[in-house]
């Protein structure tokens, strides 16, 4: 997979050599280049922004760097490419939409600052490869650097041979639409709290059926939207009974 980032901040994606996103990198899965917008300026002072039209606080990033750059990565898109542009007014970004962008040969991200980019920028872009609008959650960051190195770890970790146990991927978080069921190691008792008996009972039949039923329970108090959205034929007679 490549992966372009557009960014006046290159120094933020430092984290990208490190770990297995690092390792993924040099092992030739994954192809990453940061690119400094500034790069397509042409004014002594290299100006990425201006005031917005209509009024309003803040800044707007002005389209021309951006034009120039997506053309000059357009190129090497060869039409397979996405543009991926997070901004708190995107679609929300799920561990659905990271398994569909992890299916793409070529993700463009164009990290946005201030009060974002100069909608044209995405209009136009659009008719020339498919543009992505997504937002990590409800809240605000300063810029996208931050979101896209949360996303680049989300879609990275999914690619063949990145992770070295498939199993980990099936039975996480969010793999069937539930939350994951806690999690223990030794000792079996630490500082007056006992690692629950039926996890070191060996049968693995109950174990099944109490992580199941743990799954359900925390999902319900954490995360009722997510039970909500589940689908009935995905619970089994034991989960109705519980
Ligand atoms: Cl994707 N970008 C920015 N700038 N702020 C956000 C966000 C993204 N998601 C939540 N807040």
């Amino acid at each position: 997979m490549r992966l372009d980032v557009v960014t006046i901040f290159p120094e933020y994606f430092g984290p990208l050599d490190l770990s297995l996103i690092g390792k993924a990198r040099g092992s030739g899965l994954l192809d990453v280049t940061i690119h400094d917008l500034r790069t397509w300026t042409h004014d002594v002072h290299r100006t990425v922004d201006d005031s917005p039209y209509g009024g309003g606080p803040g800044m707007v990033m002005r389209p021309e760097p951006w034009g120039e750059a997506l053309d000059a990565l357009a190129p090497r898109a060869e039409g397979r490419a996405r543009l991926v542009v997070p901004t708190p007014a995107g679609a929300p970004f799920t561990q659905k939409v990271a398994h569909e962008l992890a299916a793409e040969p070529h993700l463009i991200f164009a990290c946005g600052r201030y009060e974002g980019i100069d909608q044209r920028v995405l209009d136009h872009a659009a008719t020339r490869m498919p543009v992505s609008e997504v937002s990590l959650g409800d809240y605000v960051l300063f810029g996208g650097e931050v979101a896209v190195l949360v996303m680049c770890e989300a879609i990275v970790r999914l690619l063949p041979g990145v992770l070295g146990n498939a199993e980990s991927l099936a039975e996480e978080s969010h793999a069937n639409g539930l939350l994951e069921a806690p999690v223990y190691t030794k000792p079996p008792q630490w500082r007056g709290h006992e690692v629950p008996e039926i996890l070191r009972s060996g049968d693995h039949g109950r174990i099944a059926r109490w992580r199941r039923d743990q799954s359900l329970l925390r999902t319900a108090q954490r995360r009722p939207d997510l039970l909500a959205d589940l689908d009935p034929d995905t619970l089994d007679k034991r989960d109705v009974a519980a």
